[in-house]
C-alpha cells in the first residue's frame, strides 16, 4: 500500500472531521518541517558544531545549549511569515513572540519547547520538540502572555518530535492520535502508525528517584508499595526507566504502557514542580489523553488546570489510565484526611 504522508493525512482528517482548516494544515505542515530541519542539526552532532553550552541562560535561569537556542530560532524562524499564526510562545524566552509587522497574522497560537531533553544531547541520547496550538482569542491582534493563559482542554492540536534512532513525528487534533515516521532521503513524515492506544495497566514506572528523599508521604507510599513487588500489596513485580528526557518517556509508554511521574517535592515546591504546564504538561496530557491513558498533577486532571503564568510548572503523572489513576487516589486520601 502506498504510505500516506502528513500532507495527506492532514487533508483527510479534515475531510472527516473538519477540524484542520487550511490554516492549521499549514502551521502543523511548517512545524513538521522546522522539525526536520531541527532533526538534522541534531543528527549531526559534534560535526555541525552544536553540541554543548551556549554560553546563556533561558528564562527559568537553567543554562541553554547551543541546540536549545537553535532549535528556537528554527521553530521561530520557520512559523514567522506563514499568515497562519497570531504569536509563539517558547519555554526559552521570557515573553511571547508576536508575528513580525511585515507579515499577515493569523488566529492560532503556537507553544513549544523547542529541545527538550537537552541536557541529554552531549551524550547522544534522545530528545525532541514539544508543542502545543492554540485559538487566539477573537478581537486580539496583538496577542499578550494572558492571552495564552487557556486550559488544556483548549488545545486545538498538539505533538511531539522525537530525535531518536528515527526521527517521529506524534500528532493529535483531538481525534486520536497518530504516529509519523521521517523518511530521511526524500525527507517526508510518513503514517507509520494510525490511533495509538495506551495498555491501561502497566508493570512499568518511570520516575527520577534519586529524589525520593525530597518527596511528600503519598508519593513515598505509592512508589514503596511498587517497589515491594510481588510480596507488597501490588502482588506484583515492577520494572523502572528514566531516560530524562520528556518526549522519550512518553514515547515509551505511548507505545507500550508505563506512568511517568514528575511529582512535587521539597525541592521544586516553591516554583509548583518541575516541568513546564503550557510547553510539557498540557500537550503531552492531550496526546495522552488522546491516546486512552490519563495524566493528573497528582490531584486534578492537568488539562483542567487554569494556568496563571506562561511559564508556569506543575506535577506531571501521566500514562496508563489505571495506574495514574491509582497514584493520584494516594494523593486524593491524603488530601481528604488533611495528611501531608
Ligand atoms: P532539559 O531539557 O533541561 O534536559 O530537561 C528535561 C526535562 O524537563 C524533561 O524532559 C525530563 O523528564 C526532566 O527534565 C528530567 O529531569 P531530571 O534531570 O530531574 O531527571
Amino acid at each position: 500500500m502506498k504510505p500516506v504522508s502528513l500532507t495527506q493525512f492532514l487533508i483527510e482528517e479534515q475531510r472527516r472531521h473538519h477540524v484542520i482548516n487550511a490554516d492549521l494544515r499549514l502551521l502543523i505542515e511548517v512545524v513538521a518541517r522546522a522539525c526536520k530541519r531541527i532533526a538534522i542539526a541534531v543528527g549531526r552532532g559534534a560535526l555541525g558544531d552544536v553540541l554543548g553550552e551556549a554560553g546563556t541562560g533561558n528564562v527559568q535561569g537553567e543554562a541553554q545549549k547551543k541546540l536549545d537556542v537553535i532549535s528556537n530560532e528554527i521553530l521561530l524562524e520557520a512559523n514567522a511569515w506563514g499568515g497562519h499564526l497570531a504569536a509563539c510562545a517558547s519555554e526559552e524566552m521570557a515573553d511571547p513572540y508576536p508575528v513580525p509587522d511585515a507579515y499577515p497574522r493569523g488566529n492560532y497560537l503556537l507553544l513549544f519547547d523547542p529541545l527538550d531533553g537537552s541536557g541529554n544531547i552531549d551524550v547522544n541520547i534522545s530528545v525532541g520538540t514539544i508543542f502545543s496550538v492554540l485559538r487566539c482569542p477573537e478581537g486580539v491582534a496583538h496577542p499578550a502572555e494572558k492571552d495564552f493563559l487557556q486550559p488544556g482542554t483548549a488545545q486545538v492540536a498538539a505533538g511531539y518530535c522525537v530525535y531518536g534512532p528515527s526521527t517521529l513525528l506524534i500528532l493529535t487534533t483531538g481525534h486520536g492520535v497518530n504516529v509519523f515516521t521521517l523518511d530521511r532521503e526524500p525527507g517526508s513524515f510518513l503514517l507509520t502508525m494510525r490511533d495509538v492506544r495506551i495498555p491501561e495497566d502497566t508493570s512499568e514506572f518511570a520516575i527520577n528517584m534519586s529524589n525520593q528523599r525530597h518527596w511528600e508521604a503519598p508519593m513515598q507510599r505509592y512508589i514503596a508499595d511498587l517497589l515491594a513487588g510481588k510480596q507488597g500489596p501490588r502482588g506484583r513485580d515492577f520494572n523502572m526507566r528514566w531516560v530524562a528526557s520528556m518526549v522519550a518517556d512518553v514515547h515509551r509508554i505511548l507505545t507500550r504502557g508505563g506512568i511517568f511521574i514528575y511529582p512535587v517535592d521539597a525541592k521544586t515546591r516553591e516554583k509548583g514542580g518541575k516541568l513546564r504546564l503550557m510547553y510539557e504538561a498540557n500537550p503531552m496530557a492531550f496526546i495522552v489523553e488522546q491516546a486512552g491513558g490519563a495524566a493528573t498533577t497528582g490531584h486534578t486532571r492537568i488539562l483542567d488546570v487554569l494556568p496563571q503564568k506562561l511559564h508556569q510548572r506543575v506535577p506531571v503523572f501521566l500514562g496508563s489510565k489505571n495506574e495514574v489513576e491509582l497514584a493520584t487516589r494516594y494523593h486524593r486520601v491524603a488530601d481528604q484526611a488533611g495528611l501531608d
